[in-house]
């Protein structure tokens, strides 16, 4: 698939290009100037400890404007309207992140919509008939599907760009706490489509949240939308009611969101109002200035659209937190993939000399992460860092370095993560 939708990304970059595809009067550069001088996170904001996440200082009252959910100290870092789960609270959670420790990501404010007044309206020329919408009622009569599967943002683990590798990107500064798995249960989108009249000659979908209007710099990008290629639309992507066994949270699509596993999170709209569908490919900011990687090894009009995630490991483990000597100690984490499903986790104790398998506890299965464990039996007193590494089942092992793109996406290299030994 993964070809494919390379081939599939020049025809459509291809299109634009030659004007034949709506491109809503983008102009890159522009948009990332303004976005680099809105949000960027410098070297000095970033700079802290691994996994310190060194938050954005609140600015009002409310720590994390806009989300709805309590917030506490202990389990989440807020970074402007985003809360970070801290790694060390799920330990000991089980598999599902509980919905209460699931971070949030949000380019606005949570919005108040009531689940019956709520309708999706499918729409656009990639339709035989007219358009079409669904109550909430009408989705849960369909057939049922429930999957878990990680939401994780793209930006996950963008700090490290900076502590790690000494580079200074734009965004939101992630530690590795952007992501969380859920159990999802809705119906597939494939089936929502079929039954609007999806015409066989549609290229993309345009899913587009509830939530207000977004602007960066001083410029307004629109309602939060990002298209998404028909073959992944029609694949695995489910339009979730619930997340957990409840019914879908305010800050997390209440009621209705888009679940797109492997892919990046910006793919999973929350609070989905309508999905535009056509024949010719879409676009929308989320897809031609964010969301591609930008930068020297990358051409001019950037990357593909980013689809899959990385590779990726968690210790779940205060930075810089004590160990005694002498003692065995029991070391806890999750790693997971985009591209297939994890095959393997070693960790290092020593800096990244030495290597040894981690234990699963899971099932790996792809789009999900699997739980492992080590025994740590230290000697010698002072700090030390400690290394987690997978690989998945296309062979992809997290490398040492990732390359730079200017706005920190897919961050994939193995972190360090410092400890000190008591004597
Ligand atoms: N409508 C809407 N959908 C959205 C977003 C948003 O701000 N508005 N954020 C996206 C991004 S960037 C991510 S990483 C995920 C986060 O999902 P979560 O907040 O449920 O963890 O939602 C995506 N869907
Ligand atoms: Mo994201």
């Amino acid at each position: 698939m993964t070809s494919d939708e390379r081939a599939y990304d020049r025809r459509r970059l291809g299109q634009w290009l030659t004007r034949e595809a709506r491109a809503d009067g983008i102009d890159r550069r522009h948009l990332l100037k303004l976005l680099a001088a809105a949000g960027a996170v410098t070297g000095a904001t970033a700079a802290g400890a691994p996994g310190a996440a060194a938050a954005v200082p609140a600015t009002g009252p409310d720590p994390a404007p806009g989300i709805l959910k309590p917030l506490p100290a202990d389990r989440f870092t807020v970074h402007g309207t985003n809360a970070e789960t801290r790694w060390p609270a799920l330990r000991g959670t089980g598999y599902h992140t509980p919905n209460g420790l699931f971070f949030v990501r949000n380019h606005t404010v949570t919005p108040a919509l009531d689940a019956g007044d709520w309708s999706l309206r499918v729409w656009g020329g990639g339709l035989r008939g007219g358009e079409a919408a669904f109550g909430l009622d009408d989705l849960r009569a369909l057939p049922v599907t429930e999957r878990s599967a990680f939401v994780e943002c793209a930006g996950n683990g963008r700090s490290f760009f900076t502590s790690q590798q000494g580079e200074t990107v734009s965004g939101t500064s992630w530690s590795l706490g952007a992501i969380g798995v859920a159990r999802w249960r809705g119906v597939r989108l494939a089936e929502v489509l079929r039954r609007a009249g999806l015409r066989g000659d549609a290229v993309d979908v345009l899913p587009r949240g509830l939530d207000a209007e977004y602007s960066s710099g001083g410029v307004a990008l629109g309602r939060v939308r990002r298209p998404l290629p028909v073959a992944k639309a029609l694949d695995d992507v489910l339009l979730a009611y619930e997340m957990n066994g409840e019914p879908l949270p305010p800050d997390h699509g209440h009621p209705v969101r888009l679940v797109v596993p492997s892919w990046v999170g910006i793919a999973s709209i929350k609070w989905v109002g309508d999905i535009e569908t056509s024949t010719r490919p879409l676009y929308s900011p989320w897809n031609t200035d964010l969301y591609r990687l930008f930068g020297p090894t990358y051409p001019a009009e950037g990357s593909a659209p980013l689809t899959r995630q990385t590779v990726k490991s968690a210790f779940e483990l205060e930075p810089n937190a004590t160990f005694a000597a002498r003692a065995t100690h029991r070391l806890t984490g999750r790693s997971w993939s985009g591209g297939g499903s994890v095959r393997r986790v070693e960790i290092s104790t020593d800096g990244g000399a030495a290597w040894r398998r981690a234990r699963l506890h899971d099932t790996p299965r792809p789009g999900s992460w699997v739980r492992w464990s080590a025994e740590w039996t230290p000697t010698a007193s002072g700090p030390a860092e400690l290394l987690a590494r997978a690989t998945d089942s296309a062979g992809s092992t997290q490398p040492e370095r990732t390359v730079f793109n200017e706005q920190g996406y897919l961050f994939g290299a193995v972190v360090r993560h410092p400890v000190t030994v008591a004597p």
